[in-house]
Formats: structure tokens, C-alpha cells, sequence
């Protein structure tokens, strides 16, 4: 590469390569010529807008800059990388973020100032970047985030939606989905058009014999889709690493584009060819823990993974290094099933087109992926119809077929007596028609098989993955429990608790070692740093009630108690019994007389959620929960004792503005179905303590803070199937006061009654499986200690304090670094020092 580089250039090249800006007075330049030039706008039409997207090219510009180094220092180090696969990167907004890691956002703030414009205004003009659903694709996203700032090598890949998650806007009570076309201007993105990937779909298997007498297949006929490049720079904090997301954006094969059509005067059928090819990689499955077997979604997924798995390919070849190096070189991660194909399209390239041996090849492949499981809820564990699976891609079945066999009869050797084992590990379901249990594939196809938290770890070896830990020993199961970048959840949501922390931690420090904040333990009776903590919360209430007066129009009083339940909406994370409880509380309060009234605290219970537009249960709670908030917010009697708010379109932004806001936030789920939770981590990050089932990482985070300062209720995990049992047996009576709340809801109370008779039936005669009946009394016990523990709020601060000084565990780069030593075996790369001359040869 190097010998090609002439030297006049070579000499340009160090004179003349941009530096960025260090001064208000340099920033303001570069915005301003971006206004100028790059966006053609003058003066004369420079909105909020227009100043956003200035200052976010400027930045951009700095990033760019890192990141070339970073990929340059990167290829030229030649160390194991890490490829993290994930469906979902759930960005939120990248300007805020970027200011704050290249280490600039004062002096923007400054110069936007001297241009009249504020900052917070500027950040909050940029799009969400939404790819994502909830809980799985924000992992992704904090994991860049740690492996930049970690100095690890590492790529994301995924798909380029055109739509994100839908917006969700509540008419009349009921939530609506309008798209969320994200694309109008994106300066985060770049287009490589010299990076495409052919990906081959259908077709046929042609078996033949090479000129050495091997039998060998090939895959023909059927279509080509191009995968076309878009890169993503991810800095890291204080640090020059810069990372890539790479993301596969779909359209017509060239070759695939009918010009004789188009000539022919067809031209709108050789578009709509143009428009189908587009359409894999157009909008985002809003599923959240749910499955729905799709055949687009099965494309979206075999696209992905092509493209990826031909780029890692191609620049691992670029090394000259035998094959049997690849999983030395390359660390695949799995972000839960869907990149699954990776694992025979790995296989395919080896065997098919690389001409290894199975065996060989096999060997490579078991040695590279790492699959991490997010749930055992079996709604959503991915199955591919067979005759499906053999429609779209006829090779990868048959692989997949033959990795069965040889899994098979391994198991057939080692376990002779279990005749039913077979059966039940196979990879092929033997229902009608033949699935593909995806799960198994991953298990089998990797070397290391993880969860997200203690409990659901313990859970998948306990349940889904029982006969694997069987067949393959314990340790190729392990934990690595889920983390939340501190940057974002600290940093940049809560800049003023930050601020604090840094004032008595002596700098940011614990923002790259969050353990670093258990020295904060030390000041929990420092008068005046009780002051202050307290003066952000309530800070952050009066913001985030401004936020819902804005949106809902509702007036909510910051001193009131925040009680927050912020998540997709699922009958398992149980926002019913959220609502049910608030009916009990309304209730409650209706009968009381004025002096108990006095010893209540005014609270604010706030939802916020989107439910899959398919799944009509979620529907029906957030309309109760619209309607209980329509009756109780216009009862004067009760005033600001209780107000119910749901929040429309709960996304990555507004994360950011409610996490900092709340006091009690909830984290229900039926024991046993939240694989971890990472929102319950960044509301005890930001000073909120938790009300919470012994479940996923609430009871890591109960470890952690210990018990006195988080509110558990509720039934076990290992109690919870004979619960159900008993339900189904009659052995069970609805809890009392849950009846008076179904009275309630049944006399009209809320409106229409019979819109909400199945989700109450599905309680009182059909088995209640997420055991909201069995958890009720506790629920609304635990509530009322809540009351009372916030009525005492010097001990109230206490425990918010000592909590966040006890968080340390739950940073995102604590997970990376875990991934890194025990799954992918890969070091980090210290950039080196500005102005090192870096040699290529
Ligand atoms: I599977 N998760 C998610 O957000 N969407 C999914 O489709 C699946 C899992 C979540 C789990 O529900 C959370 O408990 C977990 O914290 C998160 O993945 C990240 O691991």
C-alpha cells in the first residue's frame, strides 16, 4: 500500500490535514462554514435547525479525523478484532455524545452562545437514531460505547434501516404508529459506494466433483440483492479511538437492473424491482421479546449476516494468514439469535467457495462465534420454518442439516442410553412443518453461550439449554451480567450530578472506573452535598414536568413523589399491575378522610412504552392506563395526591430527560421472564431508588446497594411454576382488593368496561400466568412503605446516595472487559500519541 503513495501527496498530506478547532472562536468558523457552504443557508435562514446541523458537521469533522487514525492503527496493529452482530442498534441522538468525547462540548456551548443560540436548543433539533427496540439494541449501542472508550478493536454491524421504530403518538386514549422515516439529513453516515456485498437468494444446489475427486456443492440460480456499505464513526471517551458501525443498506444488483425494460419504455416495472430489492433493509420488526417467522425478516437476517461475514472475510484474507488463524484474528459476537445464520454461512464460505474440509472448516467456525441469549420467554426464541428455509436459502438448510447430523451422532456416542435426548436437541423440530430451532444452532455453533444476568444465566442451564450443559459440560455456559454506559446515563443525561460527583471524586475518572464511585460513600452526611444531591433531583423533576405539561398538557406538582415505569409494554414486565395498583391507590384515596390525606404523599405515577402494533393485550393496557389518567386527573377532590401521566413516544432521548427524574421507578416483571433490565441501572445511577421482583439484575443491583435501599416484593423465580400450576388446578383465590379494582373497572369507572374484560378475564379465568394476583398484595405493602420511607427524606437521601455510590458494578465497560477475557480473547489497542508518525509497510 505504502509504495503507491506518491510523495508530493505524501508531503500535502502531513501539511495539510485538517486539526479540528480548539478555541468558541474556531468552532464558530467551522459551523459557519458549514452553514455557508456545505448546507448553502446564510444568516438570513439560520434556525435552530440549521445551527444543529452546522455544529454536528463540525464535530463530525473532528470525529472523521480520529476515526481514518483509528482504522489505519487498526489494520496496520493486525490483532484480533471483535464483530459484534446485532439487529439492533438503538443510537439515540450522536451530536451531544460526540461533543462530550472529544472533550469540546464547553467551548460549543460557548460559541453557540456568541451566535445567540443555546445549546440545549441546538442538541435537541438532531433525530433519534432509533434502530432499535428496547432493552437488547440499547445494549449494543452501550457496548460501542465501552469498546471505543476501551481502545478495544472492534467493528458493530447491522442493518440500515430507512425506518426506525414507528413513532407512537396517543389519539383518544389509544396508541397509533406513524413511521419514522429518520434519513432527511443524517451527517452521521457515510455511504461507501466502492463497499458492496452481492447477496444471492433462492435458487438451487448443484452437487459436483472437483478435479482432486471431491464432491463438492454449489449454489445457483435463484437472485442478487447489493449490500452497500454506510459507516458509522463511534468515539470513545477521552480517547482517539474511534470505532466503525458498519451498517448494510439493501437495492438492485447492477447487473439485476432491467435495461431493457427501462429502455422499452417499462421503466416503472424496472423500478419496482429497484424498490423490492430496497425493501429488505427498509423498516425495523417492532417486536420486542416476540417472534413472528416473516419471510422478509428471515431476508433481513440472511443479508445482514452475508455481507458481514463476506467483509470480515475479505479483510482477514487481505493477512495472508492460513485459515486456521481466522478464529485467532476474528471474534464474532451473536446479539441473540438473529445473526444465527452467520454461523453456516461461515461454513458455507469455508467449505463451498474456500475449498476446506468440513471437519476444518467446522473447527474454525465453533472457534469464532459467541452467543449471547436475552431471554427465556418462548414466544420469543426464533424457530425458521424448513420449507421456508429451503425456498430462500436452499445451501444454508443443508448445512445446517449436516452440522445436525455430525451433532447428533456425537451426542448418539457420548449419551447411548438417552434415546429421547436426540429428539430433544435436535436442531430440527420434528412438528408440522420442520422448524429450525435457531437457539440450538447458535449453542452449537459457538464456544462460549452467555446471559445477561446472574438468575437468567443460572435460568437458561437450568431450562432452554438443560441437555447442552449436559452434552458440552458447564463451562462452556457463562454470565456476563449487562451494563449501561456511564457517559450517557451520567454524563450527559444528569451533567449536573456528574459535576457534583466530579467535585468530590476529584475529576471525571469514575466515568471510565465507575467502582471509582464508592468513594462517594464518605459523604453521605455531608450536609451540603446532601443539599446540592437533592437540589439535582429536584431540578430534574421540575425539567421533566415541564416536558410532560408540554406533551400532555397535564400540570404535576416536582415535589410530588415520581413513580416511574419507562419499557416496551409486555404482559411479562407487567405495567398491568403497575395500573392495578394506581386504581387501588385512587381508590384508596377516595375513602379517606382529610387528616390520612395529609400523611400521603402527592405522587405522579408516569408510564411510558410502546407496545408491538400486533400485540392487542399491550394495546388494551396502555389504553387503561390513558383512561384511569383521563378520570383521576380532571377528580378535584383528589388534586395532586395522584396524577397519572403516560408519556407519548418513549425513546432513547427521552430516556435521558426521565431517567434523572424519577424517585421510585419500577422494574416488576414476573420472576423468572426479565432476562436483566438496564433502565433499573440508570435510574439508581441517577439518585432513584427501585421498587422491584426478585428478577434479571434487580437482584444483582440488591447485592450491590444492599437491601435497604431498593423495595423488593413478590414472588420467587423457583415458586413461580407451581403457582401456575395451582392457578390451573383452581387452588387459587383472586386477591380481595385486586377484585374491588376489577369492581372498579367493570362499573364503567374508566370507561368503557368491556374494552378492558380480557385483560381482566385473562386474571380472573384464564390462569393469570404472570401471577399479577399473587403478586398484588405485596405490590401495594411495598408501595405503602414506599410512602412512608419518603415521608423521612434525610433517610430517603441517605439510601438514594449510598446507592449510587455502590453502582460501580453496573458499567457497561466492566461487561466489555468480561466479553473480552473470557468469551473473545482480544486486547486493547492504545491509540498512539497525537503526532506519532505512523510507518505503513
Ligand atoms: I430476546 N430483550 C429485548 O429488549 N428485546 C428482545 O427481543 C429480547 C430481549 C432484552 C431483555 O428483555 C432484557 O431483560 C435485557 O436487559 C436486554 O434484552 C439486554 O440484554
Amino acid at each position: 500500500v505504502e509504495a503507491a503513495i506518491p510523495e508530493p501527496a505524501r508531503k500535502a498530506w502531513s501539511k495539510y490535514t485538517p486539526k479540528g478547532f480548539e478555541t468558541p472562536e474556531d468552532f464558530e468558523k467551522e459551523a459557519i462554514r458549514h452553514i455557508e457552504t456545505t448546507l448553502a443557508r446564510s444568516l438570513y435562514n439560520c434556525d435552530d435547525f440549521a445551527t444543529y446541523a452546522g455544529t454536528a458537521l463540525a464535530f463530525r469533522d473532528r470525529l472523521v479525523l480520529d476515526w481514518n487514525k483509528t482504522q489505519q492503527e487498526q489494520t496496520l496493529a493486525d490483532q484480533k478484532r471483535v464483530y459484534y452482530l446485532s439487529l439492533e442498534f438503538l443510537m439515540g441522538r450522536a451530536l451531544d455524545n460526540a461533543m462530550l468525547n472529544v472533550g469540546q462540548k464547553d467551548v460549543a456551548k460557548k460559541g453557540l452562545e456568541e451566535l445567540g443560540f443555546r445549546i440545549e436548543d441546538v442538541i435537541s433539533q438532531e433525530h433519534d437514531a432509533a434502530l432499535g427496540n428496547g432493552g437488547l439494541g440499547r445494549l449494543a449501542a452501550c457496548f460501542l460505547d465501552s469498546l471505543a472508550s476501551l481502545n478495544y478493536p472492534a467493528w458493530g454491524y447491522g442493518l440500515r434501516y430507512r425506518y426506525g421504530i414507528f413513532k407512537q403518538e396517543i389519539i383518544d386514549g389509544y396508541q397509533v404508529e406513524v413511521p419514522d422515516y429518520w434519513l432527511d439529513f443524517n451527517p452521521w453516515e457515510f455511504c461507501r459506494h466502492d463497499v458492496t456485498v452481492d447477496i444471492h437468494f433462492y435458487g438451487h444446489v448443484r452437487k459436483y466433483t472437483t478435479d482432486e475427486g471431491k464432491q463438492r456443492c454449489s449454489w445457483e440460480g435463484g437472485e442478487i440483492v447489493q449490500a452497500v456499505a454506510f459507516d458509522v464513526p463511534i468515539p470513545g471517551y477521552t480517547t482517539p479511538t474511534t470505532n466503525n458501525l458498519r451498517l448494510w443498506g439493501s437495492k438492485a444488483a447492477s447487473g439485476e437492473f432491467d435495461f431493457q425494460k427501462f429502455n422499452s419504455g417499462e421503466y416503472e416495472s424496472s423500478v419496482a424491482e429497484q424498490q423490492r430489492a430496497e425493501t429488505i433493509s427498509a423498516v425495523l420488526y417492532p417486536n420486542d421479546n416476540l417472534e413472528r417467522g416473516k419471510e422478509l425478516r428471515l431476508k433481513q437476517q440472511y443479508f445482514w449476516c452475508a455481507a458481514s461475514l463476506f467483509d470480515i472475510v475479505r479483510r482477514f484474507k487481505k493477512t495472508n494468514r492460513a485459515w486456521g488463524e481466522f478464529p485467532n484474528q476474528v471474534a464474532i459476537q451473536l446479539n441473540d439469535t438473529h445473526p444465527t445464520l452467520a454461523i453456516p454461512e461461515l461454513q458455507r464460505i469455508l467449505v463451498d467457495i474456500e475449498g476446506l474440509d468440513w471437519d476444518e472448516a467446522w473447527s474454525i467456525v465453533s472457534k469464532t462465534f459467541g452467543y449471547t441469549n436475552h431471554t427465556v420467554l418462548p414466544e420469543a426464541l426464533e424457530k425458521w420454518s424448513v420449507p421456508l428455509m429451503q425456498h430462500l436459502l436452499p445451501r444454508h438448510l443443508q448445512i445446517i442439516y449436516d452440522i445436525n447430523l455430525h451433532f447428533l451422532q456425537y451426542v448418539e456416542r457420548n449419551f447411548p442410553k438417552d434415546r429421547d435426548m436426540l429428539g430433544r436437541v435436535s436442531i430440527i423440530e420434528e412438528s408440522n412443518p420442520k422448524m429450525v430451532r435457531m437457539a440450538y444452532l447458535a449453542v452449537i455453533g459457538s464456544h462460549k453461550v452467555n446471559g445477561v444476568a446472574e438468575l437468567h444465566s443460572d435460568l437458561i442451564k437450568a431450562t432452554i439449554f438443560k441437555d447442552f450443559v449436559e452434552i458440552y459440560g458447564p463451562d462452556k455456559f457463562t454470565n456476563v451480567t449487562n451494563g449501561i454506559t456511564p457517559r450517557r446515563w451520567l454524563h450527559q443525561a444528569n451533567p449536573r450530578l456528574s459535576e457534583l460527583i466530579a467535585s468530590k471524586l476529584g475529576g471525571h475518572e469514575f466515568l471510565k472506573d465507575l467502582t471509582l464511585l464508592h468513594k462517594l460513600e464518605e459523604y453521605v452526611d455531608d450536609k451540603e452535598f446532601r443539599k446540592e444531591f437533592q437540589e439535582i433531583k429536584y431540578a430534574n423533576k421540575v425539567r421533566l414536568a415541564k416536558h410532560i405539561k408540554e406533551s400532555t398538557g397535564i400540570s404535576v406538582n416536582p415535589s410530588a413523589l415520581f413513580d416511574v415505569q419507562v419499557k416496551r409494554i409486555h404482559e411479562y414486565k407487567r405495567q398491568q399491575l403497575n395500573i392495578f395498583g394506581v386504581i387501588h391507590r385512587y381508590l384508596a384515596i377516595k375513602k379517606m378522610s382529610a387528616e390520612e390525606r395529609k400523611k400521603l404523599a402527592p405522587r405522579v405515577s408516569i408510564f411510558g412504552g410502546k407496545a408491538a402494533p400486533g400485540y392487542w393485550m399491550a394495546k388494551t393496557v396502555i389504553h387503561l392506563i390513558c383512561e384511569v389518567g383521563r378520570v383521576v386527573n380532571a377528580d378535584k377532590d383528589v388534586g395532586d395526591l395522584l396524577k397519572v401521566v403516560f408519556l407519548e413516544d418513549y425513546n432513547v432521548s427521552k430516556a435521558e430527560i426521565i431517567c434523572p427524574a424519577s424517585d421510585i421507578s419500577e422494574h416488576i416483571s414476573t420472576a423468572g421472564t426479565e432476562a436483566s433490565g438496564t433502565s433499573n441501572m440508570k435510574f439508581v445511577l441517577n439518585g432513584g431508588l427501585i421498587i422491584g421482583t426478585c428478577d434479571g439484575a434487580n437482584i444483582e443491583i440488591t447485592r450491590e446497594i444492599g437491601e435497604n435501599n431498593i423495595f423488593l416484593f413478590g414472588n420467587l423465580a423457583e415458586d413461580v411454576e407451581d403457582l401456575r400450576h395451582a392457578h390451573l388446578y383452581g387452588q387459587y383465590k383472586l386477591d380481595p382488593e385486586l377484585n374491588s379494582v376489577f369492581e372498579a373497572i367493570r362499573s364503567g369507572m374508566f370507561g368503557d368496561a368491556g374494552s378492558f374484560s380480557a385483560l381482566v378475564n385473562g386474571i380472573v379465568d384464564h390462569g393469570d400466568y404472570y401471577l399479577v394476583s399473587d403478586d398484588f398484595a405485596s405490590y401495594c405493602q411495598t408501595h405503602e412503605m414506599i410512602d412512608e420511607a419518603y415521608r423521612n427524606q434525610e433517610e430517603w437521601v441517605t439510601k438514594a446516595i449510598t446507592a449510587v455510590a455502590r453502582m460501580g458494578f453496573f458499567s457497561s465497560d466492566r461487561c466489555i472487559d468480561e466479553y473480552a477475557e473470557a468469551i473473545w480473547n482480544v486486547e486493547p489497542l492504545t491509540p498512539k500519541k497525537e503526532g506519532a508518525q505512523v510507518s505503513v509497510h
